[in-house]
């Protein structure tokens, strides 16, 4: 490939097809610093985008309360200086709408709109051996011809509805949280029922309380909710941090979450209970991961440890919720905390004092149906006028298997999951050859901001030597992808993660029926990753082969 222009060219025999150097697809957080990069590197690149507007998640997850768990001085990019200076976080966990503002402001500083498609879903990808170049199609009808196909899709954007009998007969509004309408929904007056308990239910019911005359909570596992003790935030921080933003970000690509804190440096065992007690008091009061991150590092790996955690949180359960009964039936008890992916909430438990709130248990009583007006569940039925499925997502593979990928000798990339989700650091996969994934499965579990800017970098760096030494094909190895599996199912084995399975956790593909049921994450640590991937470049790409 010698493209030195960042324009497409069309097809040799006149047809409708645009050629382009790289198509990435998605252009969310990932896609758009994709973008950046590989067009500096003087590629002609095309965005295919689903929706009409830049911001992937943070575009399509629009219910009430939507917010990062992250907090927002590193839930951002850190590529540019100017942009980290210039940019100012209003809250210490960015709202949906800040978000979103903040991906269009990137979007306009870096002129990055012009080799975007709006409203263009990816329909199919084959790779063409004779062509060595991948067909692209998208649903609106356009054929698109590239030697590189990046991924750029997300960890959590394929919603998942379970089946619900009567849907479609039931008379009110329902929604789902990841596919939520763009002009706001407005609960006043309404009695509205949520079904699910997870993150996005936790964010959304406190806020959606505030508007509906009747809320119902329709919860199959209750959760661990840590306070995330959210707050404007003080011009002094924003300061501080702005005069030691590298420092920042060099110290969250230290960090096994990827998140620029200190590791606690202690362990439970070390303290007497009363110390220990005094030590979740005060990641309580700090609030968000921090409960996590910086109380005890053997949370995630002690079961003794763990066992006091959760025992924490279920008192603070008890505290908060004024209803004994109310409070039992938010207690977990069939999952050690952090062994589902931990929520964060903001006046969560508290809303279940409101007298207009209640909790519906439906692993005791599953709901049967969805009737013209409202839920049925095992034992009764619940009058409404608005629905909203808080139901979660088919993670990392559920999004990719939405595209119907075919890697050489016509291989479905769906079908070579069903065993498995082999994939090379979650780059890259063998038998696609010139496809490569950022945040694809397998990658660690982390603050995804950093980890996308080191895939991205990464994958350009990987281009951008493929093509000065004018390599045709690059991909993984067989032998590659089968020791990143057996890295991402050890490392997550070494922790309490494979417990979540028996409450559905996405984290091991339990959420969702017939999916393959195995670790999805590196849990060896986000520092560690990045560090493998360096090493692997600097070895010469280990781990792939390359055809000139
Ligand atoms: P999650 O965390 O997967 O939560 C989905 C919720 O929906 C969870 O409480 C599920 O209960 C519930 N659910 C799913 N199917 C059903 C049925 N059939 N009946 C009743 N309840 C059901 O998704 P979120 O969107 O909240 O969060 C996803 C990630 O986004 C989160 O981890 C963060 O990384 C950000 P279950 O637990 O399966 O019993």
């Amino acid at each position: 490939m010698q493209s030195v222009s960042t324009e497409p060219t069309s097809s040799a025999d006149g047809n409708h097809e645009e050629v382009y150097d790289v198509v990435v697809a998605g252009a969310g957080f990932s896609g758009l610093y994709m973008l950046y990069k590989l067009r500096a590197q003087g590629l002609a690149v095309r965005v295919l985008e689903a929706g009409s507007e830049v911001g992937g998640t943070w575009y399509w997850n629009r219910y009430p309360g939507a917010r990062t768990d992250s907090e927002s001085y590193y839930y951002a990019y850190s590529f540019s200086r100017d942009l980290a200076q210039e940019w100012c976080w209003k809250e210490r966990y960015p709202g949906q709408v800040e978000l979103f503002d903040y991906l269009n402001h990137v979007a306009d500083k870096f002129d990055l709109r012009r080799n975007i498609s709006f409203d263009t879903r990816l329909v199919s990808a084959h790779f063409d051996e004779s062509g060595n170049s991948w067909q692209l199609t998208t649903q609106n009808g356009g054929n698109i011809s590239a030697k590189y196909f990046i991924t750029a899709l997300g960890v959590l954007s394929q919603p998942n509805l379970p089946y619900f009998s009567g849907l479609d007969n039931f008379k009110g509004q329902w929604y789902h949280t990841a596919r939520w309408p763009h002009t706001p929904v407005d609960f006043t007056g309404k009695r509205v029922g949520v079904v699910g308990t997870g993150s996005s239910g936790i964010q959304a019911i406190p806020e959606i309380a505030k508007q509906a005359v009747e809320l119902k909570v329709f919860q199959r596992t209750p959760n661990y909710v840590v306070p995330s003790q959210n707050h404007l935030t003080e011009p002094s921080f924003e300061q501080e941090v702005k005069a030691r933003y590298d420092d920042i970000f060099r110290e969250a690509r230290e960090h096994w979450f990827a998140v620029p804190l200190k590791m606690a440096g202690r362990m439970a065992p070390d303290f007497t209970p009363e110390q220990q007690q005094e030590i979740f008091e005060a990641g309580w009061r700090k609030g968000g991961f921090r409960f996590l991150f910086e109380t005890f590092d053997d949370i995630m790996f002690n079961p003794e440890t763990n066992a006091r955690t959760s025992e924490f949180i279920r008192s603070k359960i008890r505290s908060i919720v004024n209803d004994f009964e109310v409070a039992e039936r938010l207690t977990p008890r069939d999952h050690p905390y952090g062994s589902k992916r931990p929520p964060v909430g903001t006046q969560y438990y508290e809303t279940y004092n409101l007298d207009h709130v209640s909790l519906i248990d439906v692993r005791k009583s599953p709901i049967q149906e969805i009737t013209d007006s409202g839920i049925r569940t095992a034992d009764a039925s619940y009058e409404l006028d608005c629905i909203v499925f808080a139901t979660g997502f088919d993670a990392f593979t559920g999004t990719l298997n939405q595209i119907d990928i075919r890697g050489r000798g016509g291989r479905e990339l769906s079908r070579k999951w069903e065993s498995g989700p082999l994939a090379y650091l979650g780059l890259m996969t063998h038998g696609f050859p010139n496809m490569l994934m950022v945040t694809g499965p397998g990658c660690p579990f982390t603050n995804l901001p950093v980890c996308i800017e080191e895939n991205v970098d990464w994958i350009s760096t990987c281009i951008e030597h493929a093509e000065a030494e004018g390599v045709a094909q690059i991909e993984s190895t067989e032998d590659a992808d089968q020791f990143w599996l057996d890295q991402v199912n050890d490392s997550t084995n070494q922790t309490l993660v494979p417990l979540g399975e028996q409450a559905n956790s996405w984290l091991t593909g339990a959420n969702i029926e017939g999916k393959y049921r195995g670790p999805t994450v590196y849990f060896g640590g986000a520092d560690k990753y990045f560090q493998l991937c360096a090493e692997v470049a600097r070895d010469g790409y280990k781990g792939l082969e390359r055809r000139i």
